[in-house]
């Protein structure tokens, strides 16, 4: 692992008041010290306000504050600077290039956090928890990044690898002394601690679609038949006009998405083409979209006008969704004193567009939809939240059932520990106890400069 003086922008280039600068490394004092006049480190993490030069012509360029950091009490664990200089486009950049002149140079994507993790300042887990935080636009997603970055995934996975670790232990035990005073360990010891630790294991492997899902964002898929106002039922969730809005059946001709946050959960809606038999090749070739986009969905939302009974084409859509169906009643302004239809099981929601009503209830029952597991267990309990996670629980899931296998096949018992030994190797990559290049291009991947 590299300890040069890297430096970069921890701020988003463009006019700001303020921008802020990161330096790490070995030699970090140094290179700030060659651009701050007063630099000094004693005491350190406290703020000191100095003069910012270019040290090749000692020319002024900023007035700024400072925090010296001396590892390994800092982000990265290595010595670091932290430089708030004023915004904008020029001073940060200059200030920068004066950094990069004193010996530092810039950091790839994501290095400070790497070297965080390299120096054992972080996990994986709590490194794609700083990722996780960065990125989140909806605050469930918060919560989740914050409960991974306290090391509560971490916690938890380090307790099922103590634990696959002791049931290695009680069976080679059983191996080595086979004879001892105490007698051999009951068999049902072992196989209540095989069964725990599966079903320990099975519970969080549950929280992978959810999670995965809060990643993401859930995929709601708003249809119905054209005209009944879809995309203004899109626009209003959205708060913003995304789609056009027409009175003409068919307008909408392609699938439009676009990211809104529903009663505190992450959501891409998905405004559609009206499902109806068409001739028009363009409004068909949507209306396949459509199809493609409803096989997709985690939760639809079916559009009826208000005081309309469903159609058989609705009924039969119902019956054959492939996901949650919420049947929203449109244009309820419209309605005048009569009853918003039948909504066949569930109780209809009535919302208006225009004037804005029963959408907070819609995006209640949004959230209660596609995030059930979720909102019932609460924010405490750690969780999955991808892909990488969920192949190695898999994995050591699969690994500890293997091994209760062997033993029932009366299997010698050093063999069947090895697959106790890859259940921990399994573990162990979900925390990044010892992780692949790959592994680690894939997680910093989207991480940006400076962070
Ligand atoms: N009164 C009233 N009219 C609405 C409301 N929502 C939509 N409309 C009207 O209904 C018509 C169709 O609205 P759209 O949102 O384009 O409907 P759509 O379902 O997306 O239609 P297609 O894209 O053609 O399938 C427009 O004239 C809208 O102004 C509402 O809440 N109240
Ligand atoms: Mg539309």
């Amino acid at each position: 692992m590299l300890t040069d003086v890297i430096a970069a922008l921890s701020t988003p280039p463009g006019r700001s008041a303020i921008a802020l600068i990161r330096v790490s490394g070995t030699g970090a004092h140094d290179v700030a010290a060659s651009v701050l006049p007063s630099f000094t480190v004693d005491p350190p993490r406290s703020t000191r306000l100095s003069r910012v030069v270019d040290p090749r012509t000692g020319e002024r360029l900023d007035e700024a504050l400072y925090v010296v950091y001396r590892g390994p009490e800092s982000y990265t664990g290595e010595d670091m600077v932290e430089v708030s200089t004023h915004g904008g486009v020029l001073v940060p950049a200059e200030v920068l290039a004066a950094l990069f002149a004193a010996g530092s140079r810039a950091a790839t994507p994501g290095e400070f956090t790497r070297r965080a993790l390299a120096n054992g300042k972080l996990d994986l887990l709590q490194a794609e928890a700083v990722g996780d935080l960065t990125a989140a636009t909806a605050p469930a997603q918060r919560r989740a990044a914050l409960g991974q970055l306290d090391r509560g995934l971490s916690r938890l996975i380090g307790g099922l690898r103590e634990r696959v670790l002791e049931l290695e232990a009680l069976c080679c035990y059983d191996i080595d002394f086979p004879e001892e005073d105490s007698g051999p360990i009951p068999v049902e010891r072992i196989d209540a601690a095989i069964a725990a630790l599966q079903h320990s294991i099975t519970l969080l492997l549950d929280t992978a679609a959810e999670g995965e899902r809060l990643q993401e964002g859930a995929i709601c898929v708003i249809a119905g038949r054209p005209n009944v106002g879809k995309s203004s039922l899109f626009n209003a969730l959205l708060g913003r006009d995304r789609a056009i809005v027409t009175d003409v059946p068919g307008t909408t001709r392609d699938a439009i998405e676009a990211h809104a946050t529903c009663d505190g959960f992450p959501f891409r809606l998905i405004d559609t083409a009206g499902l109806r038999e068409s001739d028009d090749q363009v409004e068909q070739a949507g209306i396949e979209v459509s199809h493609k986009y409803l096989s997709a969905a985690d939760v639809v939302l079916l559009c009826v006008e208000a005081g309309s009974g469903l159609s058989t084409s609705e009924r039969d859509f119902l019956t054959n969704a492939g996901a949650p169906v919420v049947v929203v009643r449109t244009k309820a302004d419209l309605l005048s004193g009569g009853s918003p239809g039948q909504s066949y099981g569930e109780e209809a929601i009535l919302v208006s567009a225009y004037e804005g009503t029963g959408l907070a209830t819609l995006r209640r029952k949004l959230a209660a939809f596609a995030f059930s597991s979720l909102g019932s267990r609460g924010d405490i309990e750690p969780l999955i939240t991808r892909e990488r996670h969920r192949i190695a629980l898999e994995q050591a899931h699969r690994e500890i059932v293997a091994f209760a296998d062997a033993r029932a096949a009366g299997l010698d018992g050093v063999v069947a520990g090895t697959h106790l030994r890859a259940a921990v190797t399994a573990l162990d990559d979900v925390i990044g106890v010892v992780s692949t290049e790959d592994v680690l291009a894939r997680v910093f991947a989207t991480f940006c400069v400076g962070k």
